[in-house]
């Protein structure tokens, strides 16, 4: 699994902490950017941190994003709302994919309370500030990290030729919210989504 993150941004965002304060804060995207540098580099992930307002070239992103990311984190701005082709592109990845919005849009209009890509998201982070893109990446990174313990296991099971009983369970399946040391032990694993590789 790829140690690559895709960190999309929709429309507007580009505007972060020039206006709206009361709602998205202080902080500009270039803040975020770097405060998302500084923990994917902690996690050992490689950052790709982008913005666009057009829907076009966040559908291309998300096609690149399916070549090469073990992970994507978007905050799709008012196209969760409105848009399917978003969702379409969303739902031809394969890897782990988390929804974030800066805002509660539960506690705004009712317009904001539906997003087309929390369907194919395997998490949704909302009302967090700009904190919720750190709260993505490090479940992204444990994520990323679950998958090579556990791939590491099986590797050296099938080197030993030792019939592990978790080794079923390992061959097709993704951990979650596990240290590493956890999955190697091989206690409380938890699928979370069909292999990809
Ligand atoms: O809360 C979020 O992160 C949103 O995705 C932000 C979108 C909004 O349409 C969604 O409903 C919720 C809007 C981003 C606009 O950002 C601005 C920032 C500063 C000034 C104006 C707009």
């Amino acid at each position: 699994m790829s140690r690559i993150v895709y960190l999309l941004n929709g429309p507007n965002l580009n505007l972060l902490g020039k206006r709206e304060l009361h709602l998205y804060g202080h902080e500009s995207l270039a803040d975020v950017q770097q405060a998302c540098a500084a923990q994917a580099a902690q996690l050992k992930l490689s950052l790709e941190f982008r913005q666009s307002n057009a829907e076009s070239a966040l559908i291309d992103w998300i096609h690149e994003a399916r070549e090469r990311a073990g992970g994507l984190i978007i905050n799709p701005g008012a196209y969760g709302h409105t848009s399917i082709a978003l969702r379409d592109a969303l739902a031809a990845c394969a890897c782990p994919i988390l929804e974030v919005h800066i805002s509660n849009v539960y506690q705004r209009e009712a317009f904001r309370h539906h997003s087309y890509v929390s369907a194919v998201a395997a998490g949704v982070i909302v009302g967090c500030g700009t904190q919720g893109y750190l709260l993505a990446l490090q479940r992204i990174g444990q994520v990323v990290e679950g998958y090579h313990a556990a791939r590491a296991l099986k590797l050296v099971a099938a080197r030993e030729q030792v019939l592990l009983p978790i080794c079923a369970g390992i061959h097709g399946v993704l951990y979650e919210e596990l240290p590493a040391a956890e999955v190697v032990r091989g206690l409380m694993l938890r699928p979370i989504k069909p292999e990809f590789d």
